[in-house]
């Protein structure tokens, strides 16, 4: 991924994208790491990260263009990456958790929407939320790489194994699943690769 621009911050999920470009959502619960991961994604940051969890509060987009040269030709390809609010924080007030549920179920339904980077914490058991979420995301058969964030807490060898037990809890392919670290960028490449991959399959 080499150019990126800032887009605009969008209170709507329905909010039109002109050129219609495919798109790209993140998603997970507050405070996974989602606008850090965007951050180490594009090498420079462009979101808001913060300690405290609910930082993200709109629907913030991002325009990407990948140039990937292969035999002397260039193939742009262009997409939107959304940054969203996270779910599940619970001390949001309740019209703030309803607003972003909203804002989060919304952008699963964009016509242009080719998948989602799933985040979770790779120390985490998988929350309820979590579970709901991918009870919907199954329900929409929403394509899905999950990013498994924040690997730098986790001692190296314990790493693979975690990555296998949460791939199978959560009934994902061990190749749709990236061990990564917005602060070391372990799987940062990795997981651009499979995004950039799946936006060509789309356009292709
Ligand atoms: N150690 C470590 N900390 C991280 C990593 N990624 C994010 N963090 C920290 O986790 C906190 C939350 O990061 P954000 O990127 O703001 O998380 P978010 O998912 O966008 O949060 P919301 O917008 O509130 O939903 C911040 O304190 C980050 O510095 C990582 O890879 N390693
Ligand atoms: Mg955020």
């Amino acid at each position: 991924m080499l150019r990126h621009d800032f887009v605009g911050s969008f209170p709507r999920a329905d909010v039109p994208l002109d050129p219609s470009l495919p798109e790209l959502a993140l998603i997970g619960r507050s405070n996974v790491g989602k606008s850090s991961l965007l951050n180490a994604l594009v090498g420079q940051r462009i979101a808001r990260v913060s300690q405290t969890p609910g930082k993200t509060r709109a629907l913030n987009v991002f325009r990407i263009d990948i140039r990937s040269g292969e035999w002397g030709v260039v193939t742009p390809h262009a997409f939107y990456l959304l940054d969203l609010p996270g779910y599940g924080y619970a001390k949001a007030s309740k019209t703030d958790r309803a607003a972003f549920q909203h804002l989060l179920t919304g952008c699963l339904e964009r016509a242009r929407l080719v998948g989602v980077v799933w985040l979770l914490d790779i120390r985490r058991t998988p929350s309820p939320d979590d579970g709901a979420m991918q009870d919907l995301l199954a329900a929409r058969q929403t394509r899905v790489l999950a990013a498994l964030t924040k690997s730098d807490k986790l001692p190296r060898g314990e790493r693979r194994p975690r990555e296998r037990t949460l791939a199978a809890t959560l009934r994902l392919d061990e190749d749709q699943a990236v061990v990564t670290s917005a602060r070391t960028g372990e799987g940062v490449a990795e997981l651009r690769e499979a995004i950039e991959e799946l936006i060509r399959e789309t356009v292709s």
